[in-house]
């Protein structure tokens, strides 16, 4: 029987889970990831960027603001028969989900319509659908989940404490305020964040305690580990030590158990056996593709080898409603 999901963690609680020993703490992640998910099945994303750089917000971490010199070429809409060109490929590759991005604040209404164009279509190929195109009114919201997608990706990036370090042209209020729109229209949330951001300790385990303590869980928790990009401000953040990334993904996944936790941006320079030990923390999502956004990603020859040695298959794509976690409704999971 399943333990009821949890919505009131405690800073000084997720601390504690940092602080168990490695061994004690693969040990929970490890047997939550089973009691939820399939340890030897591992979704396959894509992503697609389907409009780049220019963006006026200043996310120190983002090669795509407008605010620093990166180097980018910057993209307008793409067309909508090469985000299915793009998809289809993806798809003959492996992939069982795709993910469209756009470098914007938040969308314009006529370009909302284009990118619900691009959703009816990814999906009519059988993938599972997401986009993140930044902050959406209730009524764009609305519009998406008409178009048929299945989550919506908007991260918290960080602790609510150290969010002002990173950016300062929108609040974390802001973020919170996207993703109820998103979870009133029925659609599912796609929201996680990025470390080695230089924040601390107890950062990380407040941005966990933040997404944990949502109304709902979200559905999906990408991590990211910072990719750092020559002309942003965070260009020259130290690497954060590959433990406290593996501890950081077992406890997302203790404390999130039913979602998926998605290993996300910085694989291109993870080691196999470092993403394996991510893999027993209860990863169970990667990106795939020579590119993520704008930046590398590990080529497809050696995610597929790395599949093999470690006995991973690929997941399917879930389309199903969003209070369904693993053939468990989250009311069944607290009954
Ligand atoms: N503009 C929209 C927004 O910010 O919501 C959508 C696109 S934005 C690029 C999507 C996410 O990519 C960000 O929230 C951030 O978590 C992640 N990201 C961007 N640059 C990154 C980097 N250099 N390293 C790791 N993750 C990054
Ligand atoms: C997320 O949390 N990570 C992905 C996806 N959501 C959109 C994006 C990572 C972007 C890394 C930087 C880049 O390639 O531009
Ligand atoms: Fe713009 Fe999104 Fe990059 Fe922030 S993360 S600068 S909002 S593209």
């Amino acid at each position: 029987m399943h333990q009821p999901l949890r919505h009131d963690w405690r800073r000084d609680e997720v601390v504690a889970l940092f602080e168990l020993p490695f061994n004690d703490l693969m040990f929970r992640a490890q047997s939550l990831h089973r009691q939820y998910h399939d340890a030897n099945a591992v979704q396959v994303s894509t992503l697609l960027s389907i409009k780049t750089g220019a963006c006026p917000e200043d996310c120190a971490y983002c090669p795509q603001s407008a605010r620093f010199d990166t180097g980018l070429k910057v993209e307008k809409l793409m067309p909508l028969a090469d985000v299915v060109t793009r998809a289809r490929a993806a798809r003959d590759a492996g992939a069982s989900r795709f993910c469209m991005g756009a470098a914007w604040r938040s969308p314009r209404d006529k370009d909302l319509d284009k990118v619900a164009a691009m959703v009816r279509e990814v999906k009519a190929l059988g993938l599972e659908t997401c986009a993140t195109l930044g902050m959406l009114s209730a009524s764009q919201a609305q519009t998406l989940k008409d178009a048929g997608l299945d989550y919506y990706n908007h991260n918290l990036d960080t602790s609510p404490e150290y969010y002002g370090e990173i950016i300062s042209t929108r609040c974390y209020q802001d973020r919170l305020d996207t993703l109820a729109h998103v979870r009133d229209v029925g659609m599912k949330t796609c929201c996680g964040g990025i470390v080695g951001m230089g924040e601390s300790r107890s950062d990380r385990a407040g941005l966990l305690q933040a997404l944990a303590n949502l109304p709902a869980h979200p559905d999906s928790v990408p991590i990211n580990r910072l990719v750092q990009v020559a002309g942003t401000p965070l260009a020259e953040a130290a690497e954060l030590e590959a433990f406290e990334f593996v501890r950081t993904i077992a406890v997302a996944r203790i404390m999130m158990p039913a979602a998926m936790v998605r290993l996300s941006a910085g694989r291109e320079t993870m080691s196999d056996e470092l993403q394996a030990l991510c893999f027993l923390a209860g990863a169970n999502s990667i990106f795939h593709g020579e590119k993520l956004l704008t930046t590398g990603n590990p080529d497809t020859e050696a995610d597929r080898a790395l599949f093999a040695r470690l006995g991973l298959t690929a997941m399917p794509g879930d389309t199903a409603p969003r209070t369904v976690h693993a053939g468990i409704t989250e009311q069944e999971i607290a009954a």
